[in-house]
């Protein structure tokens, strides 16, 4: 077995198949990198003192949406757009909503941290499995999203005494809705070999080596973050 290629063997890229599912997964993905660019921007609105940094971290988002694009191109793969808006309702809604509600931390919450982290989950997961065109784009954006996570996590923790409870409620809220995100699309991340196991222990260390580190107690990490998990 190839290790630096595990699965050369048994996907093929081109197959109806993978480009099938492919439609559905980059489109959200897209419809992701679409959304932070937006979410970023919103936040820039809301703090002012950060707006410039916020500011580059939305124009990440769009050559993030730009590398997705052309990696659709490569494979010539027509994103299914309406899926991918659909799929992304509930979490732009509620998003929207706390940002006409001038509430920051349910903002930072939902995108840089929970967003974030599903993105370097997902990111990670395909990066081993994707068409060599692919992976180069992924490895670049990935090291991205830690950079958009961290400036959450900074944030967050600078202010916890006063977010704390906010990011319960947001954690409450949001996060019962990825899982079951990810549950969705179960059938298209198989005929990618993108394991969901290891997209799920992925995110878990992630969002509780941030929730860790903002201030939260091991216990509460614990508790936050399998959240809605089973159900
Ligand atoms: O910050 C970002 O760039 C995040 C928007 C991107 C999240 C993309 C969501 C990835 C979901 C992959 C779908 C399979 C589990
Ligand atoms: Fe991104
Ligand atoms: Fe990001
Ligand atoms: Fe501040």
């Amino acid at each position: 077995m190839n290790r630096t290629a595990p699965s050369s063997a048994t996907l093929d890229y081109r197959s109806d198949t993978y480009r099938d599912a492919y439609s559905r997964i980059n489109a959200i993905v897209l419809e992701g990198e679409r959304e932070a660019h937006a979410n970023y921007l919103a936040l820039a609105e809301m703090l002012p003192d950060h707006a410039e940094a916020l500011k580059k971290l939305a124009a990440m988002e769009n050559r993030h949406f730009k590398g997705f694009q052309s990696c659709a191109r490569n494979l010539e793969v027509t994103p299914d757009d309406p899926f991918a808006r659909a799929y992304f309702e509930q979490l732009d809604g509620n998003f929207q909503q706390a940002a006409a509600e001038g509430d920051i931390t349910t903002c930072m919450v939902i995108q840089a941290l929970i967003i974030e982290c599903f993105a370097i989950a997902a990111y990670n997961v395909y990066i081993p499995v994707a068409d060599a065109f692919a992976r180069k784009v992924t490895e670049g954006v990935v090291k991205d999203e830690y950079t958009h996570l961290n400036f959450g996590q900074q944030w967050l923790k600078e202010h916890f005494a006063t977010v704390r409870e906010g990011i319960e409620r947001a954690n409450a809220q949001n996060l019962p809705i990825v899982w079951r995100m990810l549950n969705a699309v179960e059938a298209d991340t198989e005929v990618l070999q993108m394991d969901k196991e290891a997209i799920v222990e992925d995110f878990m260390i992630a969002y509780g080596e941030a929730l860790g580190d903002i201030g939260f107690s091991m216990r509460e990490v614990m508790k936050m973050s399998a959240r809605g998990l089973a159900s």
